[in-house]
Parts: structure tokens; sequence; C-alpha cells
């Protein structure tokens, strides 16, 4: 067992994020024993579950004329357009059936809001608004994470950052993450969390 002022941080670990899914990540799904096994292994666990309105902003299907994978500009600055995914209540925003959940306690949910998207497990993406896990996390005396999760060039990647920018020790376990990868963005992801202060293993 890690001692007392360590948390496990499982990002989006979702149906839609896994093989299968609306915004599918290539192998989402083989990280999910790896999880289950480190879960055993931590004092404070805290799952995110990317949760958004039908009619979320960062869909597409919102934008008459873009397609997927498009980069749009926000009132908060540039946005990538997905695909539909991760609709409050769907099976795609459940998580993967393999994932141990009763594990967690606290479960966070992002992007809730129709007008900003939510990748940091911290921040939404306007870098200011609060989702509440510094505050959990401090008042449960954690200052130490290690995360793992989908996508690793997204929303474990800002909340990594996030952490970092906060004063969290910060790990990235990458063998319990996998990548979307669109335009080179693992690189840069690796690249920024590193220049964060974050440790990648
Ligand atoms: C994510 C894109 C859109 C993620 C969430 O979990 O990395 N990526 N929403
Ligand atoms: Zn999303």
């Amino acid at each position: 067992m890690r001692p007392e002022n360590e948390a496990l941080i499982v990002i989006d670990v979702q149906n839609d994020f896994c093989p299968g899914g609306a915004l599918a990540v290539a192998g989402g799904d083989q990280i999910v024993p790896g999880i289950n096994a480190l879960l055993a292994e931590f004092p404070v666990r805290v799952f995110t579950q990317d949760w958004h309105p039908g009619d979320h902003s960062s869909f597409a299907s919102q934008h008459p004329g873009l397609d997927p994978f498009a980069v749009t500009q926000m009132p908060y600055g540039p946005q990538v357009l997905w695909p539909d995914h991760c609709v409050q209540g769907s099976d795609g925003a459940a998580f993967h059936g393999g994932l141990e959940t009763d594990y967690a306690d606290l479960i966070i949910r992002k992007g809730f809001r129709r007008a900003i998207d939510s990748y940091s497990a911290f921040f939404e993406n306007d870098h200011e608004t609060p989702t509440g896990l510094e505050g959990y996390l401090r008042t449960r005396g954690v200052d130490t994470l290690t995360l793992v999760g989908l996508a690793t060039d997204f929303c474990v990647n800002f909340s990594a950052v996030d952490a970092a920018k906060l004063g969290f020790k910060v790990t990235v376990d990458t063998s319990l993450c996998r990548a979307i990868d669109l335009d080179g963005s693992l690189q840069a992801a690796m690249d920024g969390m590193k220049a964060a202060g974050v440790t990648l293993r």
C-alpha cells in the first residue's frame, strides 16, 4: 500500500474512448487490467468521467460546415471539434465494463457545461473554472498523484500539467495510458508534461 498522501487518478476510461466507441483510442481497453491492479495499491482513488450534454459545443455536429477533428476558435481559445461522445447517461459515457469502479472514492464529472470543454480533471478549458478536485485532494492530505487513463495527449496531459502547476508531485504511468495522437499531439503532450515537471514512466 502506498502512503496516505498518494492518490491514483484514473482519467476517462469510458466506452466511447475504447475500441468500438465514438472517439475510440487505439488500445484504450488494454489498460484496464493494469489499472485494476494498481487501484489496490492506493489509499485514495479518484476516477474522472467525461460527461457532455447532447448539444455540447465541442461536438462537430454543433458547427455546421465543420468536420470532426477540425480546430475552431472558442471564446476561451482554440478547440478541437470531436465526434459526439460521452453523452450524459449513454452507454458510451459509462466506464469500461471491466474497470473495477467500486474502488472509486470520488468520481468527478467534467465537460457538463454546454459552452465549454473540460479536458483537465482540475480546470475547464478556460484554465480558470475549477472542477473542485484540488480542494478534495488537499483536504484529504494528498500531495502526490499518479495519473493513468485516456487519452494521454488530451485529458491525461491537461490534468497532469494542471496538477503540477498547482504544486502536486505528479507521475504519469504511460504504460497505462493510450493516445489519440492528432497531428503530433502525443509528442507535444510528452514535451509539455516534461517541461511542467511531470515524471513520465
Ligand atoms: C477527451 C477529447 C474529448 C479525453 C475527452 O478524455 O482525452 N478527449 N473529450
Ligand atoms: Zn469530451
